[in-house]
């Protein structure tokens, strides 16, 4: 068995779901910390994932990131994003762009970091409006290595597997 620390980011627009996604997905056994002058939220989890042990740093932002240095801080060091939208807001995928480009810009990794983006909201989703085609479109356009998966933080659907994919990113390009 390994032993992982991964720090992550979450992005995406004001209310897609960023910090039910990780409430979800923490559930009660987390610790939590605030970081106000960051306008950040800063939580600690111990997983297994693999056979692995996984202790996750998850970076969650509150609010829209007024500052340059903030967004600096937040994705320092980071090696992993879900890059989060709400499959009901198409404009909220049109902004994961600016929101990769400043993972990109700021992550100080010689290489890109793993991303998984994350549709959000499948419940209240009558239909389909972004179709796999158009997310494979916008990941091969941003010539991104990225993942994708639809969730639910309500319902909890592919919460844990938005996770477990990003963890296997992760874990591979180490590799
Ligand atoms: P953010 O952290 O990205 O800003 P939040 O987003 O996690 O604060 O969520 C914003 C609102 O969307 C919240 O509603 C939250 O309950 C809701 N939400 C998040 N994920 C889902 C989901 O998968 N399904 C549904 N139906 N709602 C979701 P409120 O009303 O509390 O502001
Ligand atoms: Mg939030």
């Amino acid at each position: 068995m390994n032993k992982y620390l991964f720090k992550i980011v979450l992005i995406g627009d004001g209310a897609v779901g960023k910090t039910s996604i990780r409430r979800r997905y923490m559930g009660e056994g987390f610790r939590s910390d605030f970081l106000a002058t960051m306008g950040a939220d800063f939580a600690y989890l111990k997983t297994e994932i693999d056979e692995d042990f996984v202790d996750w740093q998850i970076w969650d932002l509150a609010g829209q990131p007024a500052f340059r240095n903030v967004m600096k801080a937040y994705f320092k060091g980071s090696m992993g994003c879900l890059a989060i939208y709400d499959v009901t807001q198409p404009r909220s995928l049109d902004s994961l762009d600016s929101w990769i480009e400043e993972a990109r810009l700021h992550s100080q990794s010689s290489t890109e970091i793993p991303a998984v983006i994350v549709g959000n909201k499948t419940d209240l989703r009558a239909e389909v409006p972004n179709s796999i085609k158009t997310i494979d479109g916008f990941v091969k356009s941003k010539a991104l290595k990225a993942d994708f998966i639809e969730t639910s933080a309500k319902t909890g659907e592919n919460i844990e597997n938005a996770f477990l994919k990003l963890a296997r990113a992760i874990i591979q390009k180490r590799e």
